[in-house]
């Protein structure tokens, strides 16, 4: 069968896409674990963000898919609908099914029969997108096929669960990078890949979809995968690796072993980014971050979530960004920041402010947080992803303002607090967070000048959208900018041009409810 798989090209205001292109690794994933004889294709639309209906329009001319998969977070669940009706209409018999996190968490957005989609693939993707690959080419049914839902005329059937796959075992194959079709993937002028080493996570934080996606559970590959994997990365250009495991830090005997693994396979001098939890680093950093250091590892995105007790308790992320001292327990993350930087690592500081008791000065307290002592701020404002506890929270409690979703994107204000509006909350974050991210630049410099000389006043003016002149001389006001910030920031959004097929109030008619096969 001819399959293309496409990720969606909708970006958010920390990771630019002049800055940061990074592959969707479940793609790869998903054509890795294909039987052999099919033929896919994976394109990355991020890297076509400027063309994105020429790019379809062409990809579906060249190769003729059969079957098209999209990948789609719920803030690009707009323009996956966009794409998915200007597919259709490019040739009507093709097969849509669509997966990731929206479409496993938010079902029932995808069944509306004029969106055009075939089947919904919830959860883990591998293995249910194999078999439902083999129905369709056999002519079989997919009821039998687990992790589904699958329309068949105006009725939409619903399968049984499918648990996550055990990776120590071997379910999952590696990744086929070679079926990526579009070039350009980059992280800062260095060209980037992802690599998984585990899945899951066994912690509960309010706001993450993990929980909802796959439980609470962690596995982990085997090591020796795990490097041939970076390996195959690397032989394929990938200078910087994103390791877009879940939460690395829950086993960090593996991680140091992961560490070790990379030194001796001499794969050290590549760039490496992770993300962790503060707790176990503050408490292990004086032995892994000099190690992490010397395998390579650059940036580290650290889940401080608040530094404030009572909104890491609403957050559910207290045990994880807290560690056990005389007189109680104490909040974790500055002592993880201080030990990464100590031993030359950067710190991406992942931060969540407007939850739903702050005020004025809790979102202060974390912007200044931020300020003195992360290198590159990743500020976020809640966000009522489908399924979250945290969701579910925000409407009981009826702060959620804003229902567009293509603004549920985490620097987009769309939740109020008791205290602030979501307008105010925003314009503190985006006004301090602008010149934090100059700061960082000198460091950027010393690793990749050419890119900087090159690309620093393009990243400097996204930074610094909606200023002007007048504004610079003062003659008009920060909240002037920001104004102009936002319609900017609007407009950006409007990805593809085509034609919503269902634009939003249709969705909120009620739908026959799926019938369990
Ligand atoms: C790596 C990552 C990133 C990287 C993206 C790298 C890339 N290009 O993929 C970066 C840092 C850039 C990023 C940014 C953002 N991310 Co992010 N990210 C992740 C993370 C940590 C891992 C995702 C991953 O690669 N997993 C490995 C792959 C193999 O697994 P997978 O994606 O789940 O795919 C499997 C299934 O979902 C399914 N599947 C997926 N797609 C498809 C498609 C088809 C056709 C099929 C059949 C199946 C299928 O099968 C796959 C294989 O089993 C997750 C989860 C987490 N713990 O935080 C969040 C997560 C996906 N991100 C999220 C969000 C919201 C964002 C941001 C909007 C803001 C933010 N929180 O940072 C931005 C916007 C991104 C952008 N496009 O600009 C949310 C999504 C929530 C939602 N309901 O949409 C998550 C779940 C985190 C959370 N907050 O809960 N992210
Ligand atoms: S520790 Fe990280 S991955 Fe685990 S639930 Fe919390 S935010 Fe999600």
């Amino acid at each position: 069968m001819r399959i293309l798989l496409l990720s969606m090209p909708d970006s958010f205001e920390h990771t630019p896409a002049i800055a940061v292109r990074m592959p969707n690794g479940a793609l790869a994933s998903l054509a890795g674990n294909l039987d052999p004889h099919h033929q896919v294709a994976i394109a990355d639309l991020v890297l076509a963000q400027s063309s994105v209906r020429k790019t379809v329009e062409r990809l579906m001319a060249q190769l003729q898919p059969e079957l098209v998969g999209l990948s789609v977070m719920t803030f690009q669940r707009g323009t996956a609908r966009r794409i998915i009706a200007l597919v259709r209409s490019l040739k009507p018999d093709v097969r849509i099914v669509v997966g990731g996190y929206d479409p496993s968490l938010a079902p029932d957005a995808w069944t509306a029969p004029g969106l055009g989609v075939d089947v919904i693939v919830r959860g883990e993707g591998d293995v249910t997108f194999r078999e439902l690959v083999r129905a369709f080419d056999d002519r079989q049914p997919l009821a039998a096929i687990a992790g589904l839902w699958f329309r068949e005329g105006d009725a939409i059937h619903k399968t049984a669960h499918r648990d996550v796959a055990r990776l120590d075992r071997g379910d999952i194959r590696p990744p086929q990078r070679a079926a990526r079709v579009l070039a350009g993937y980059t992280m800062m002028g260095r060209r980037a890949d992802v690599v998984e080493t585990s899945r899951g996570c066994t912690f509960d934080c309010s706001f993450c979809s993990i929980i909802e996606m796959r439980g609470r559970n962690f596995h982990r590959f085997p090591i020796a995968r795990v490097i041939e994997d970076i390996a195959d990365a690397h032989a394929r250009g990938a200078r910087s690796i994103f390791l877009v495991d879940d939460n690395i830090t829950l086993d960090i005997e593996r991680f140091e072993a992961l560490c070790h693994a990379i030194i001796d396979a001499g794969l050290h001098h590549i760039d490496y980014l992770v993300q962790g939890m503060t707790a176990p680093i503050a408490a292990r950093g004086e032995t892994l971050a000099p190690l992490m250091r010397r395998a390579g590892f650059r940036y580290v995105f650290l889940g401080i979530e608040n530094v404030l007790e009572d909104d890491l308790v609403f957050l559910k992320a207290r045990a994880k960004n807290s560690r056990q001292r005389a007189g109680g327990r104490i909040n974790s993350a500055l002592a993880a920041v201080n030990v990464l930087r100590r031993h030359g690592l950067l710190v991406v500081g992942g931060l969540i402010v407007g939850n739903p008791d702050d005020r004025r000065d809790s979102v202060a307290a974390n912007l200044e947080f931020a300020r003195q002592h992360v290198d590159w701020p990743y500020i976020q404002h809640p966000t009522p992803y489908p399924g979250t506890p945290m969701t579910r929270e925000f409407e009981a409690r009826g702060l959620v303002v804003n229902s567009r979703l293509e603004e549920y994107d985490g620097t987009t204000a769309v939740t109020r607090s008791q205290h602030l509006d979501p307008e105010e909350i925003e314009f503190m974050r985006w006004k301090a967070e602008r010149w934090m991210k100059v700061r960082h630049l000198p460091a950027v410099f010393r690793h990749d000048p050419v890119f900087v000389l090159r690309n620093g006043h393009r990243m400097l003016a996204h930074t610094f959208r909606g200023t002007t002149w007048r504004s610079v001389v003062g003659l008009e006001g920060d909240r002037d900018v920001f104004r102009r910030y936002r319609n900017i920031r609007d407009r950006e959004r409007a990805y593809v041009d085509w034609p919503d097929p269902l634009p939003q109030p249709a969705l909120d008619v009620t739908l026959p409810a799926p019938v369990q096969v």
